[in-house]
């Protein structure tokens, strides 16, 4: 007999899943095809149902992800194409904080209000503008980015190419920024419109994010050097603080300008063993005084000014009046550069607007007489070529050397661009000036200008022994501004011609590099042959200082024509500054190589007169109110300190 069969075992639900391939014998689709199916059939109705249950979960898990992806994906594309078409700041940036909404005031440091016994004939109205919701959102965004610094963190972004990677690469706001890329100029793509309200927002909000890095890294020093975090002297003088007085007064931001008048008052002092170069501590320090005087009407800046101005004057007593370049201000001794016994003829004549004004606010002529001595000499040497200047002055002799170069650049700039400015300051009383600017116009007509191929640019090169070369320092692009401030003064209508076409090539300068900034000199193309640029530049000029002239002449312009398109231009170079030399920790650094924005090499330097001049002149230009620093009642040195014009006709 057989046993008896055993029970049935109970039916067990299970699924198999093998994951050893199974092939066929020949492999064929058809037969496993079919023994799916057949295995399929095989199956139980609750194995079915939940092998159906299962695929019809990870569907569902497929179809949720899939949503919640393609919501990202859109946004990533449009942050993509937003990148291609904003700025990498956006152009809507903070308002300045309230006095109390600031973080890092300095303790026991009460707001204090500036005196108003003015002098001169300021009319500012100037009010910061209302802070706004998005302003405040984007405040928290700079916050935050700014933490990351604050735990001292060295990442500078792409930008400024120090980045470290063990820190650098796991910031949200880091990677946010992309890898480098070309300009919005480059890559020929149309700014989104701001109003010129925004873009003196903009202009604030940078001016706060250069004065932040000099606060933190740099104060009561020279110059910031904002990647490593410190500072580099000159003079020992405060030099930025001091050169950022005015434009910290225009650009409303009165806690600042306390805070700093407070340094003025307590830590300036200048009977220190240093030599300071009489031009450049003229234009910058003697003239921040001054202008600070006149805008705040308080008298501790003039006193001051008048302090400077005294430990200046040994540095006239040479042989020909003619003064030296340096002059120590704590011993009076006054030296010429170690090589030479020459000046810089540009450094002579351009000291005069601050010596003029001395005099005249203090009552003490000493100034003045020195000052309007060299004018005088300079205005009967003989050595010009119809009316334009050598580039060097001897000291002893008194005569120009290196005779028979010509340049509207470096060493030469400043002396037509003062021939005007003392002229309108003076109310237009002393024919010599004019006379002297008109006769050197004509001169630059006739020697100096050319254009360019293909675009038939207009610019100003250089005379070397009757050779013509087509080199033009970006220096030279404060000559649009300062031939449009004569037209407007009177003078012929051809020098508005003239500003107009020089004014589009300065443009050009700044448009033609990759980074929309301009090189310190240029090289213009003049063979008509297709295919080539009309703007050259040498390996040895690629850097950019963070410099003034294109953003001040487009302030002259947009002033006398109301053209739009010059704050156009001037909202371009904003963003190329914003996009290719500010410093994540704070502060601007002049770059190495305008050619290459994906590592334009920042220098580590922000130059004091980035604050004192080229921020000061992008606010004005964004301004539509002409009585703000009216030129008719202002004329503004060379470092863009306004002046009162003495006597307005
Ligand atoms: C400034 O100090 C002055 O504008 C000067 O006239 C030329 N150099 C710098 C700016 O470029």
């Amino acid at each position: 007999m057989y046993p008896p069969p055993p029970p049935p075992a109970p039916q067990r639900d299970f699924i198999s899943v093998t994951l050893i391939p199974s092939r066929g014998y020949d492999g064929s689709k058809g037969w496993r095809r079919r023994s799916c199916w057949r295995k399929w059939k095989q199956l139980s109705r609750f194995q079915r149902n939940a092998i159906l249950f299962l695929l019809a979960f990870l569907m569902l898990c497929g179809l949720l992800t899939y949503v919640s992806t393609s919501d990202q994906w859109p946004a990533e594309n449009r942050s993509a194409e937003g990148q291609r078409m904003r700025p990498a700041n956006p152009p809507v940036l903070p308002a300045p904080q309230k006095a109390d909404a600031h973080p890092e005031t300095f303790p026991g440091l009460s707001p204090q209000l500036p005196r108003h016994f003015r002098r001169g004939p300021p009319n500012l109205q100037i009010r910061a503008p209302d802070r706004t919701f998005k302003d405040r959102g984007q405040d928290e965004a700079e916050r935050r980015a700014e933490a990351v610094d604050e735990k001292g963190q060295r990442t500078i972004s792409w930008r400024g190419a120090v980045m470290e990677p063990e820190q650098g690469s796991e910031l949200p706001s880091r990677k946010a920024e992309g890898p480098p890329r070309p300009s919005p100029q480059a890559l020929g793509i149309q700014n989104p419109p701001a109003s010129p309200k925004e873009r003196q927002k903009a202009v604030i909000d940078a001016f706060r994010h250069a004065w932040a890095g000099y606060r933190k890294f740099a104060w009561g020093h020279d110059e910031l050097r904002p990647v490593s975090r410190s500072f580099s002297e000159w003079f020992g003088l405060g030099l930025t603080l001091i050169d950022a007085l005015d434009t910290m007064w225009i650009l409303g931001l009165k806690k600042e300008f306390e805070e700093a008048r407070k340094w003025v008052s307590k830590k300036l002092e200048f009977q220190k063993n240093v030599d300071v170069n009489l031009f450049e501590s003229t234009i910058r320090i003697l003239g921040g005084l001054l202008s600070a005087f006149h805008l705040s009407g308080d008298v501790l800046f003039l006193q001051k000014a008048e302090d400077f101005g005294n430990r200046l004057m040994p540095a006239f007593q040479t042989p020909s009046k003619i003064p030296y370049s340096d002059v120590n201000i704590g011993t009076g001794a006054a030296h010429p550069p170690r090589w030479t016994s020459d000046s810089t003829v540009a450094e002579v004549t351009s000291i005069q607007l601050e010596f003029r004004e001395l005099s005249r606010l203090t009552g003490v002529k000493k100034f003045q007489e020195a000052a309007e001595e060299v004018t005088r000499h300079i205005h009967s040497l003989s050595g010009k070529k119809d009316g334009l200047v050598p580039m060097f002055i001897n000291t002893h002799s008194g005569l120009f050397t290196h005779l028979g170069v010509f340049t509207l650049g470096a060493r030469a700039d400043s002396y037509y661009e003062y021939l005007l400015k003392q002229w309108i300051q003076g109310g237009k009383k002393e024919p010599q000036l004019l006379e002297d600017y008109l006769e050197a116009v004509e001169g630059i007509k006739r020697h100096l200008l050319r254009r360019s191929e293909p675009m038939k640019l207009t610019f100003v090169g250089e005379l070397t022994h009757g050779r013509f070369s087509a080199k033009m320092d970006h220096l030279v692009c404060f000559l649009p501004g300062t031939l449009a401030l004569g037209a407007h003064h009177g003078l012929p209508a051809d020098h508005m011609e003239l500003a107009r076409a020089l004014m589009d090539t300065c443009y050009q300068m700044n448009r033609q590099m990759e980074t929309g900034l301009s090189p310190e000199i240029v090289h213009f193309n003049l063979s008509p042959q297709p295919a080539r640029k009309d703007v050259l530049v040498k390996a040895a000029d690629r850097h950019n200082l963070l410099r003034p002239e294109t953003v001040e002449s487009l302030f002259y312009l947009y002033r006398f024509t109301g053209d739009r398109k010059y704050q156009d231009w001037g909202w371009d170079i904003l963003q190329s500054f914003n996009t290719y030399t500010r410093i994540p920790s704070g502060g601007y650094s002049s770059i190495s190589n305008v050619q290459d924005p994906s590592n334009p090499q920042p220098r580590d330097k922000m130059e004091s007169f980035f604050l004192g001049e080229t921020l000061k002149y992008l606010y004005l230009l964004f301004s539509d109110d002409p009585n703000l620093l009216s030129l008719d009642t202002y004329v503004f040195n060379t470092e863009a300190h306004p002046l009162p014009i003495w006597a307005p006709a």
